[in-house]
């Protein structure tokens, strides 16, 4: 089996800027910057002819390339607590699409449909043991973060192994978007 997930890779360049924001909340887990991405689908564990399927799916997809634009950070709840800290990514009509595609892809295949709303975010740490004034403070503090748009030529196919502190994320495939 093998665990699965697509997503945009961030350039060397953001992932420092985003790298720069961390760090100052007791109890936070970071993400490592090299593990910095944007889910568009999470798979989750299938055998390995299935992900041959997933890999001829996603490899028949046809969509132009755009721009990408970070901005603001945000929060997800779960269970009545904070559980992560993100930046927030705009939905822009290149993004959604490229999502749309992903999706109908793999529910083509047979996976089941996504239930959750497309909420494009990079994570910056998982929060469920931090104190959540901390978080609120950073969230006021990072308001207004903004980078600058980056041009996305690529999404890519990512296998993860979870391991005891962070998770190792391996690109699997890329693709090439028009
Ligand atoms: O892109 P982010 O960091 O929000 O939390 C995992 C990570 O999300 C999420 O998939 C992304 C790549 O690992 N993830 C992990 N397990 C999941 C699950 N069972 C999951 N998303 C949905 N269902």
């Amino acid at each position: 089996m093998i665990r699965l997930f697509v997503a945009l890779a961030l350039p060397a360049a953001i992932k420092a800027q985003l790298a720069m924001l961390s760090g100052g909340i007791p109890g936070a887990r970071w993400v490592p910057p090299e593990n910095y991405h944007l889910t568009l689908r999470f798979i989750g564990e299938v055998e390995g002819w299935k992900a041959q399927e997933v890999d001829e799916a996603l490899a028949n997809i046809r969509a132009p390339s755009f721009e990408l634009s970070l901005r603001g950070v945000g929060t997800f709840e779960r269970g009545g607590r904070i559980s992560a800290l993100w930046v927030g990514v705009e939905k822009t009509e290149g993004l959604s699409f490229l999502q749309s595609k992903v999706e109908t892809a793999l529910q083509r295949i047979g996976l089941e449909p996504e239930r959750k709303r497309f909420a494009p975010h990079v994570t910056l740490a998982r929060t469920d043991r931090a104190p959540p004034e901390k978080l609120i403070g950073f969230v006021q503090a990072h308001n207004l973060f903004r980078l600058p748009p980056v041009a996305v030529e690529h999404f890519t196919l990512y296998s993860s192994r979870l391991g005891k502190d962070a998770a190792v994320y391996v690109p699997e495939v890329e693709y090439e978007l028009a």
